[in-house]
């Protein structure tokens, strides 16, 4: 198994050769070892390499989440819910459903009755008449008390969506191309700044991989505890939360539209530059969730996805401890 300091050796010489001087933890990490020990940060990297997989498993905060929100195989309905955003939508869904697809057998109905009944050989001489008062009074009226009826049931939950409480943590999130940026305004790491790191999609270019499921995205989706089922889904950080909390999202873009997508909390938000966006969750089950970018974005914008992991309070707290006095953390 390569280990996780060539990984991000590799990941901020990729950085470094585009021109990025984003302060990442990839930096500092390759610096310090480097400036200070180069012969015990290949210690480091080679202890890392027998103990990265036993030791990750056992001292991980976030180490045993089911993945809840991620499509399946020939599914065709939506991704569990997992926020009381998302209830109400499938809720909404439902309704819908209810609606439309009577109307739809109605008038497929109606139509094909016509077809047989009305044609030119059962019904030879058709009649005159042009108008109907009543039936056109229904035809009016009932779609129009339809609408009246979806209106007061979707506009409540338009509403919660849209009114953003008080947060108990609160994300500011930027799209770029092409990967996200997670700065965590409530949380500070090791130097007193607000915890901020990146996401990169597990195999991406950015990760000196080249988008596709080679060799280095197998060993890196099976380092991160991933199949590879979860190729372009998968990241290698994600955005961490507690079960049950309120999270505000402050989402923005930082060069193109992007756009903030997790199906599973029924939540997508377009990330626009120049604009501060606000979107808000609550979680209630722990597990993982993906989503991928959602607004067409430039040449890799298949390859930006998402992964939020929503634990227990106790495993949040712990992670956030883990981050502030293990440098290293981040890039696992
Ligand atoms: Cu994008």
């Amino acid at each position: 198994m390569r280990c996780p300091m060539n990984k991000g050796i590799r990941a901020g010489a990729a950085r470094a050769a585009r021109g990025d001087h984003g302060d990442s933890k990839v930096k500092k990490m390759q610096l310090r070892q480097l400036l200070f020990n180069p012969g015990a940060a290949a210690f480091a990297a080679l202890s890392a390499t027998l103990m990265a997989g036993p030791a990750r498993a056992q001292d991980d905060p976030l180490a045993g989440l089911d993945i809840i929100g991620a499509p399946v195989h020939g599914g065709i309905n939506l991704q569990p819910a997992a926020t009381n955003i998302a209830d109400d939508l499938h809720w909404l869904d439902t309704l819908l459903n209810w609606v439309i697809i009577p109307i739809t057998l109605l008038v497929a109905v109606l139509i094909l009755y016509a077809i047989i009944r009305f044609n030119k050989r059962a019904n030879p001489v058709p009649a005159r008449f042009s108008h109907n008062s009543p039936l056109e009074v229904t035809w009016t009226l009932l779609p129009v008390l339809l609408l009246v009826v979806i209106g007061a049931f979707s506009l409540p939950i338009l509403f919660n969506a849209q009114e953003i409480p008080e947060g108990d943590i609160t994300i500011k999130v930027t799209g770029h191309q092409w990967y996200w940026e997670y700065e965590y305004l409530d949380e500070l790491d090791a130097d007193g700044n607000p915890l901020r790191f990146e996401s990169f999609m597990i195999g991406s270019d950015i990760l000196g991989g080249d988008n596709t499921l080679d060799d280095l995205a197998r060993e890196d989706l099976a380092a991160l505890g991933y199949s590879e089922q979860e190729f372009t889904l998968a990241t290698d950080t994600a955005m961490v939360v507690p079960v049950g909390a309120a999270v505000v999202l402050d989402i923005t873009g930082a060069d193109v539209i992007h756009s903030w997508t997790i199906p599973a909390f029924g939540l997508k938000q377009d990330a626009v530059p120049g604009r501060l966006a606000q979107q808000w969750f609550r979680a209630h089950q722990e597990g993982i969730y993906f989503g991928q970018c959602s607004e067409l974005c430039g040449r890799a914008h298949a390859y930006m996805p998402i992964t939020v992991k929503v634990v227990s309070p106790e495993a949040y707290a712990a992670w956030v401890e883990r981050v502030q006095t293990d440098p290293d953390y981040m890039m696992w």
